[in-house]
């Protein structure tokens, strides 16, 4: 029994997997396959991904809300009908830009590509964005204006296999991750890990063995503490100067940008002693190339890039990788660890407000005529940049604003910041439209659901966060009457009067090659024959005999004159920081067990028995002044809203911190205390810190769990 080789449906490490049929009707077993990321192994969500295949709740049937404001089964037919005649009337009333699409790095490129192409030529709209935008948005900012190119990983995840040291800025891979964790070992060994997180998490107690190093700074403060290891790097002389000169547009502004950012400020600010950020630095640079070291890496996750200065805080980073003549060498470099299965290719194909297939500009007229011509359209015709995705979403249902909405991919309504106005905004709108493979709190809100196909029902190509083009594969058919993504794209263009709309993924795909010819992140070269015959294909691929590019800047930095720039940086505080009434930063993230608006894995036995609902990680300092204990409830409120949880009182955070995980819906969302203040150039939202009150709460309070 050789069963179908596919990836795990979930996060950008796409763990390779072979599935199994059953004798269940549309069920898999899954197991585990050799795959250079993984080796072989899984984290506890790819074990039971089949699990949602055939959840009891599962869509199956497309739903229109009726006159009684209930969800009621129709056919595509009727369902295709509807949503197509009031695009049209709500176009013809309020012009082409009233229909907004938002999708998800989830989708697979095909989907991506064929969405995109959706909102800009059957709907002719604007107003077009992702959820990527709350995910590595701001690593993609920083990394196109440092090296001209955004690919999260410009080299294998295996190459880090051979490094001394890792410096993981906000990055807790040891739950988000599991198996990549493996990668760490020489590092580990070599006392060489540094993990920023103001949290003990679960890859920052990997430092304490070996002699690693925590560096627990105060939320929001990564940008001063790289500052700070990098004024350590050029005042004792670590830097790569060669490297400096040779493959660095301007080294002196490195060099003014950190002047000030001596050890002992950075830690009035992040809390983290001199002595520690010193040694650090040191630890970093003796394994960097210039000094005859194993390589160095340094990689940033979602704890240092979802800030209002996300931007900045990345490019720190990749400046202090730069002065350590790291990028572009073998064995060592900057990378940022993108998180949605798909992150990867969902951002180079055309759902971002400003770009076309290829990681094009949507404001290149190269571009526009380029791919105007791919789909058949006149390239003025094509729209402009739009709104991102936040901004999107406040502008719904306004005067000027778009009057419905396309949800392909992403549960806005736990996932989104400051979800009372999300709510808001939603409840605006005259046409809410989602597709999805169960009724997520976003698709229960909406006035048409259409069932869709996921992983393990369909075809199709993915890309890692290394940039490898993966084949997505099909072992079961899906249940009832679901269908692709692809199809409410064609079904609707068709009753637009448009086409050119496949519902076939491999034409596609063969579509997206040409769309993607000569662009940055160049698939042409790719085919699914090359990828079924087991080729290792990491864009940019520009023609069938090239082999793939595994690595980026080994000969040079694609920008204008082949360095890599310099921007000079500078720290600021948070958005909404601390105050007499707010002491203590709110900080979210992950668990292992869920995967992010937990729409998923909430509905996997075995996952929402291990991880049932909300809480708070609150320190047991402050946990003594509230005179609260372990499981009891307290109540969290922010400029935004408030909530009610059970305290899990540990040590692991700083006594500044309550730390919350966002998988949750309804009253249990933390998202309902987030801020939406955006980052000025990538327009992430500020997701990972804010001020909160926590004080003692009464059981049975408003709210979850008593
Ligand atoms: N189990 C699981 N795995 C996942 C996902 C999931 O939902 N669940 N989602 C996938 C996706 S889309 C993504 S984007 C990745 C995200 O992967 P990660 O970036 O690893 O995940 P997070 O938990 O969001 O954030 C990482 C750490 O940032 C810390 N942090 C918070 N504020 C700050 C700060 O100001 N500075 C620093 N240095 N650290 C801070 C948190 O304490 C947390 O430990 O995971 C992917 N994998
Ligand atoms: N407070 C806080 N909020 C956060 C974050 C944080 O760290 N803290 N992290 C942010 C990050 S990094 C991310 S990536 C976002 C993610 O948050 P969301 O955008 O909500 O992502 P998911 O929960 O993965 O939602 C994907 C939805 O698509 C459905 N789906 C799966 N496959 C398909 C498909 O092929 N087609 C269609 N149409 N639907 C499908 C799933 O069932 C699910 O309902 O959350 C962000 N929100
Ligand atoms: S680490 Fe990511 S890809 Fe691998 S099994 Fe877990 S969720 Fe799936
Ligand atoms: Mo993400």
């Amino acid at each position: 029994m050789t069963g179908v080789a596919t990836h795990c449906p979930y996060c950008a490490l796409q763990c390779a997997t072979t599935l199994h049929p059953v004798a269940k009707p549309g069920a898999v077993e899954v197991r585990p396959r050799q795959f250079p990321t993984n080796r072989g192994g899984l984290c506890r969500k790819g074990w039971t991904a089949p699990d949602v295949l055939t959840v009891p709740d599962r869509l199956t049937v497309p739903l229109v809300r009726n006159a009684a404001g209930e969800l009621e089964e129709t056919s595509w037919d009727a369902a295709l009908d509807f949503v197509a005649d009031r695009i049209k009337a709500l176009q013809a009333s309020h012009g082409r830009d009233a229909i907004a699409v938002f999708g998800g790095g989830g989708l697979t490129n095909e989907k991506a590509y064929a969405l995109g192409k959706f909102a800009r030529v059957a709907l002719k709209t604007a107003n077009v964005d992702y959820n990527g935008r709350f995910c590595m948005s701001s690593a993609a900012a920083a990394t196109n204006r440092a090296f001209g190119i955004d690919r999260g990983l410009p080299f294998p995840l295996a190459d880090l296999g051979g490094a001394g040291a890792v410096l993981l800025v906000g990055s807790n891979i040891a739950e988000t991750m599991p198996p990549a964790v493996a990668h760490l070992q020489a590092a580990r060994e070599a006392g060489g890990l540094l993990v920023v997180d103001p949290r003990r998490s679960a890859t920052a107690g990997l430092t304490e063995e070996n002699a690693g190093i925590h560096l627990q700074a105060t939320p929001g403060t990564d940008l001063a503490l790289v500052l700070a290891l990098t004024h350590v790097v050029l005042q004792e002389g670590l830097a790569d100067t060669a490297f400096l000169s040779e493959r660095v547009d301007d080294p002196d502004v490195l060099i003014r940008s950190t002047a000030s950012w001596w050890p002992e400020r950075a830690e009035r600010v992040t809390g983290v002693p001199a002595a520690t950020i010193r040694q650090a630095a040191r630890v970093l640079a003796a394994a960097a190339p210039v000094h005859g070291g194993a390589g160095a890496y340094i990689l940033t996750g979602r704890g240092a890039e979802q800030h209002s200065k996300g931007t900045d805080t990345v490019t720190a980073c990749i400046n202090l990788a730069l002065a350590l003549g790291l990028p572009g060498r073998m064995g060592s470099g900057y990378g940022c660890i993108t998180g949605q299965g798909n992150g990867q290719g969902g951002r180079e194909h055309g759902q971002k407000a400003d770009q076309l297939p290829g990681y094009r500009s949507i404001e290149d007229p190269a571009a526009r005529s380029y791919v105007a011509q791919v789909w058949g359209v006149d390239p003025d015709e094509l729209p402009r940049s739009g709104k991102s995705a936040v901004e999107l979403i406040d502008s719904l249902g306004t005067a000027a604003g778009p009057k419905a909405l396309f949800v392909h991919g992403s549960n806005l309504l736990v996932s989104a910041p400051n979800l009372a106005s999300v709510r808001e905004r939603l409840a605006a709108l005259e046409l809410l439209v989602v597709a999805d493979v169960v009724p997520s709190e976003t698709a229960l809100l909406a006035d048409v659901v259409f069932p869709v196909t996921q992983w393990a029902e369909e075809d199709g190509t993915m890309t890692s966060l290394e940039g490898r083009v993966l084949r997505r594969r099909a072992a079961v058919s899906a249940p009832g009457e679901v269908r692709s993504d692809l199809a409410v794209f064609a079904g609707i263009a068709e009753r637009l009067g448009i086409d050119g709309f496949s519902t076939d993924p491999r034409e596609v795909f063969e579509e997206l090659r040409r769309a993607s010819a000569g662009g940055k992140a160049d698939y042409s070269g790719i085919s699914w024959a090359r990828l079924d015959a087991g080729e290792a294909l990491f864009w940019p691929v520009p023609h069938e005999g090239h082999p793939g590019t595994p690595r980026l800047f080994a000969d040079g930095f694609p920008t204008a004159d082949g360095r890599a720039h310099v921007v000079p940086v500078d720290h600021r505080p948070v958005a909404d920081d601390l105050s007499g009434d707010a002491p203590i930063y709110l900080v979210t993230g992950r668990l292992l067990q869920h995967y992010q608006s937990g729409a998923q894995t909430r509905r996997v036995p075995e996952l929402a028995e291990a991880e049932p609902e909300v809480f708070a990680e609150i320190h047991p300092r402050v946990a003594a002044q509230l005179g609260i204990g372990d499981g009891r409830p307290v109540r969290l409120r922010t400029a935004r809203g408030s909530m009610v949880l059970p305290a899990r009182v540990t040590a692991d955070v700083r006594p500044d911190t309550v730390f919350v995980p966002f998988h949750y819906g309804g009253a249990e969302a933390v998202n309902e205390l987030t801020n939406d203040a955006l980052d000025p150039v990538s327009r992430m939202p500020e997701f990972k810190a804010c001020a909160v009150e926590v004080t003692a709460a009464v059981l049975g309070a408003t709210g979850v769990p008593a």
